[in-house]
């Protein structure tokens, strides 16, 4: 008999910010890498809500971004019964780590985080300790489910690196406990670009409305958002450097429909920037039209919704109890 040995399967876990419908960006650079990922790794995924209220927030608001998330989590393709799909608050250990782990990060660590800068320059009414220690409750997310892999967008990279800073500072200071994860950033699609500034990543948050295109955009505002993107007067479909806006087009076209650079070139050569912005287009909305279909029908069931929150945060919940009882007892805490 052949002898096999059955490797383990590698955890993946990622998190999300209930701040509004997500972006392509958000779609290209994270959430479709997340479906993709749940047939080859065992997956967590969250809703961070608890993220969400470093900044401020409408209650009522607030909580209609969280069902809508959750259920655009589903809509993307995510199975709740092949992956672990959640909502942050619903599990208490994230708070409760997230104090243990903050008292062993540093002020200066936390201070060189870019995230932190520009969204406390964005926010300059609200610098809250909640949005400086922010890294210390993802480090906690993250942490309680001992994964392998955090797959996120390129501006979240080093937010990953503090995190297995954190893991091997407590695994040297008491035993090992965590599992030191990496960050896992696909190339295409690992930072799409504002079509208004294209020097700027797209970002849900941007008041310009036609700097982004959002997962609920309709085929009409997709198709004019992208024929109002910012290029340039070279009118030649090419990559190339300084040509930012054209390059973004040209990465979130082959993030779509995979082809290559050259094959994009060959396709619209001799053409203007007007065929290829609609192609763009139009690839984009082909893909977003299922998941708005299945959106609009999860929406239609809270409490279906609330149903699949409900098991996802037990079940969450009894993973990330094993992990904080570990890291309480090895601290000197009476358990
Ligand atoms: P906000 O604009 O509210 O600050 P955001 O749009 O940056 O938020 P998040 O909820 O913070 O979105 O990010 C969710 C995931 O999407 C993260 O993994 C992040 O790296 C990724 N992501 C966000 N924007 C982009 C982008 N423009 N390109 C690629 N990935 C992105
Ligand atoms: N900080 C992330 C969202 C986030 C996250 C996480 C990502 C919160 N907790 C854990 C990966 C793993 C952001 O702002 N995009």
């Amino acid at each position: 008999m052949e002898n096999t040995v059955c490797e383990p399967q590698k955890r993946a876990l990622s998190c999300i910010q209930p701040t509004g419908i997500p972006t392509l960006g958000n779609y290209l650079g994270a959430l479709r890498n997340w479906v993709a990922m749940q047939d080859e790794f065992e997956c967590f995924y969250a809703v961070a809500d608890l993220h969400a209220v470093t900044v401020k927030q409408e209650p009522a608001k607030l909580r209609q971004q969280i069902y809508e998330m959750f259920a655009l989590l589903i809509a993307i393709g995510l199975d709740p019964e092949k992956s672990l799909l959640f909502v942050q608050s619903q599990v208490p250990q994230h708070a409760q780590l997230s104090w243990l782990l903050s008292c062993q990060t540093q002020f200066g660590e936390l201070s060189r985080m870019t995230q932190f800068k520009d969204k406390s320059a964005k926010h300059a009414d609200n610098i809250n300790a909640g949005l400086f220690t922010y890294p210390a409750l993802m480090a906690a997310d993250i942490l309680l489910y001992q994964p392998d892999y955090v797959p996120v967008g390129e501006d979240q990279k080093q937010h990953c690196e503090l995190t297995r800073d954190l893991a091997l500072r407590f695994n040297n200071r008491y035993s090992p406990t965590f599992t030191v994860p990496e960050p896992y950033i696909m190339k295409t699609g690992a930072r799409v670009r504002s079509l208004q500034e294209p020097t700027k990543k797209m970002s849900k948050s941007d008041e310009n409305q036609n700097a982004f295109i959002s997962l609920k955009d309709d085929k009409d505002t997709i198709i004019r958002k992208f024929r109002r993107a910012v290029t340039d007067s070279d009118a030649k479909v090419c990559y190339a450097p300084g040509k930012d806006g054209v390059n973004n087009l040209m990465e979130i076209y082959s993030a779509i429909t995979g082809k290559t650079n050259e094959q994009i070139e060959a396709e619209f050569d001799g053409k203007g920037y007007g065929d290829f912005k609609t192609a763009v287009g139009e690839a984009v909305a082909a893909e977003l039209a299922p998941i708005q279909e299945r959106f609009a029908t999860l929406m239609g069931d809270k409490a279906q919704l609330e149903a699949l929150m409900k098991t996802g945060a037990e079940h969450a919940s009894y993973v990330a109890n094993k992990t904080l009882k570990k890291v309480m007892k090895k601290m000197g805490f009476v358990i």
